[in-house]
């Protein structure tokens, strides 16, 4: 049957062929980003029947055997033979690419980006895949080998004819992907972040090697969202909640101020956070500048010695807003294609929210009166850091012509080529100007504490040294004037001490970058440095080991696999071997540094990456806040990646 299959049907095998040749094409990478971006793709599938309000349910499973299964109770994929292709609809869905939207003209399909690509990819980079669907009180299966049907649909049992839904099960292929490693907290993530954006819909994630599972159901939708995201802070009213349509166009947006200095808008089109906004946001931010300015003006509401017009800047200071919209055809653009490009969408949230906030206002005065006065007293704190900011400028700490002393520039010029390790102390900051490739790479050292961004005021922040120091090394500006074109270098690494004071010194660093420099974390120019923690000796050998099983593994090798190594004593090692931990980076002389962390042939430096925003949010907001509980409680849970993995 098989082969028969092949012959009959060689443009669906050269679409699959395409597929695997191509992976990133389709799914943006081959690691674990592109891996995970399987599962999304599957689940939007689901959603879409939840859009369509067909389906209320979504079970997302990492197996055992390091499969995933997705369930809904969606309509179920139709099984009928499909006229043109003349094999069951469910054969065509799974193996046609771009088959998948053919069938259903009327619902908000995703068609930009990574999404929207079709299960039928998710296939062709599978091992094995399975799919069962329940439908007209039939249950059907087909399974697929990289894409390929072993056989026909086949009917393999009744159900209840009210049950209705679709099952897919996928191993993703070695072969194709550097890792096939699900990550329940990636997964757990987008899970949580659907479910406030589709409030109709419960969405559960489990991990059935790990035991961890959980159930998302926030019956307030994006309203819940908005306060999540401001659990921490302290917040001034309840969420300010619009929503409508318009020429096809569904709008929701909730939002409300809180204590904090940055703005944290997340902007979703279709379920996407579109990273780089487009015309929704800029819609959304035209129609709040104006609504609150018409509002103040009419009530009189900002008073003081002399009259200050409040900026859009000053009526986002503090601002948490979630915008969810959903277009039929949506044209995504920018450098991630993650921004919205329709330009009727712009139009359509400014009018919605002019019209929709003005009667909230009407409704609600004291509310406005509170926002408004909360914005009044930005817009004087902006002027003071403004006036703080011109007096550094003019005694030239920022001008990025005046390079901050400790810095050890490289000899290149174009940051195609270059990198700058900010280093933590001065003696590793030595070692690492010794050390390092002084054509390229660059050295910053930082000594003493990093401002904690998160909690001062941008005035403060522009007063502390080392602060100073990255924004004149970087060279691009910060926060609004930020531009990344004008970066000095490539990449950005980050290295400090293996140790609880490294991590924190670390996380005050990220913390600075992702709050004032968000772009070069958006676009992977952040790099966290490894070095190793220990050095295993034997003789005249000397080899490095970046963790325990990594030196479990080098012990076991001096011993010869006769015994097992039981490092906890001293006395047990093998003979002749001696281990030293390495306490901090300082303790490396210049030529250990360069070959074990710097020399880009042969060290490791993790990526640091914002796979999803809130969650980004969040976790900066637990990191750096108030609070010492959660952010003890964080990082116990998560002392391994809590700096790294965000
Ligand atoms: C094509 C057409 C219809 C539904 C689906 C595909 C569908 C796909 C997936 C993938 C996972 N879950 C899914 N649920 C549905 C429309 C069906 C109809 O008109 O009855």
């Amino acid at each position: 049957m098989s082969k028969e299959y092949q012959a009959s049907n060689i443009n669906v095998l050269k679409g699959l062929e395409a597929v695997r040749k191509r992976p990133a094409m389709y799914i943006g990478d081959v690691g674990s980003r592109g891996l995970h971006h399987l599962v999304n793709e599957v689940v939007d599938n689901s959603i879409d029947e939840a859009l369509g309000g067909y389906n209320d349910v979504v079970l997302v499973s990492i197996n055992k055997d390091g499969s995933v299964t997705v369930e809904d109770r969606g309509r179920g994929i139709p099984v009928d033979i499909h006229p043109i292709e003349k094999v069951s609809a469910l054969e065509v869905v799974m193996t046609v690419l771009h088959a998948g939207g053919k069938f259903d003209k009327d619902s908000y399909k995703v068609s930009g980006g990574l999404h929207g690509v079709g299960v039928s990819v998710v296939n062709a980079l599978s091992e094995w895949m399975k799919v069962e669907v329940m439908r007209d009180g039939k249950k059907y299966f087909q399974e697929y080998r990289i894409g390929i049907p072993q056989a026909d649909v086949k009917e393999i049992g009744t159900v209840s004819k009210k049950l209705t839904g679709t099952k897919v099960t996928f191993m993703p292929d070695g072969e194709i992907f550097n890792t096939t490693k699900f990550k329940f907290s990636t997964l757990a993530e987008r899970m949580r972040e659907l479910a406030y954006l589709n409030k109709n819909v419960s969405i559960s994630v489990k991990d059935e090697i790990e035991g961890d599972n959980e159930t998302y159901h926030f019956k307030g939708g994006i309203i819940e969202f908005v306060k999540y995201l401001d659990e921490k802070r302290t917040v001034f009213h309840k969420p300010v909640y619009i929503e409508g349509e318009k020429d096809n166009v569904p709008v929701e947006i909730a939002f409300e101020y809180s204590d904090a200095y940055s703005d944290n808008i997340f902007a979703y089109v279709n379920n996407i956070n579109t990273h780089e906004g487009g015309t929704h946001l800029s819609g959304f931010k035209t129609a709040l500048t104006r609504t609150f300015n018409t509002y103040a003006a009419k009530n009189n509401l900002i008073k003081g010695a002399k009259k200050i017009t409040l900026t859009g800047d000053d009526f986002r200071e503090g601002l948490t807003a979630v915008i969810s919209v959903k277009v039929a055809e949506p044209q995504f653009e920018g450098q991630t294609k993650t921004k919205l490009g329709n330009s009727e969408v712009r139009s359509i949230v400014e009018m919605l929210v002019g019209e929709k906030l003005s009667e909230y206002l009407e409704e609600n005065p004291a509310v406005g009166k509170k926002i408004i006065e909360k914005c009044a007293r930005a817009a004087e704190a902006r002027e003071a850091a403004r006036k703080a900011r011109d007096l550094v400028r003019r005694k030239n700490v920022l001008d990025s012509m005046r390079l901050p002393g400790k810095l050890a520039d490289c000899s290149i010029a174009d940051p195609e080529h270059t990198e700058i390790y900010i280093v933590e102390g001065d003696s590793a900051g030595g070692s690492a100007k010794q050390g390092r490739d002084r054509r390229f790479q660059a050295i910053l050292p930082l000594k003493g504490k990093i401002l904690n961004v998160e909690k001062a005021k941008l005035n403060k922040i522009l007063e502390n040294n080392e602060i100073k120091s990255m924004i004149s090394a970087i060279g691009a500006g910060i926060g609004l004037e930020f531009d990344p074109e004008k970066a000095r270098y490539g990449k950005i690494i980050i290295m400090t001490d293996a140790d609880v004071d490294g991590s924190h010194i670390r996380t005050l660093i990220l913390t600075f970058l992702y709050r004032y420099m968000k772009e070069l974390v958006e676009t992977g120019r952040i790099y966290i440095a490894q070095p190793p923690l220990y050095k295993i000796k034997k003789g005249k050998e000397e080899t490095y080991a970046y963790d325990d099983s990594e030196r479990d593994k080098i012990l076991l090798r001096y011993k010869g696999n006769s015994s097992e190594v039981n490092i906890e004593g001293e006395n047990n090692l093998p003979k002749g071997v001696s281990i030293s931990r390495y306490k901090g980076l300082g303790e490396m002389n210049p030529e250990q540094l360069w070959d074990t962390t710097m020399n880009p042939e042969t060290r490791t430096v993790l990526q640091v990456n914002v796979e999803n925003a809130a969650a980004a949010d969040k976790i900066f907001e637990t990191l750096m806040g108030d609070d010492v509980e959660p952010r003890r409680a964080f990082i116990e849970k998560n002392a391994k990646y809590a700096n790294v993995d965000i």
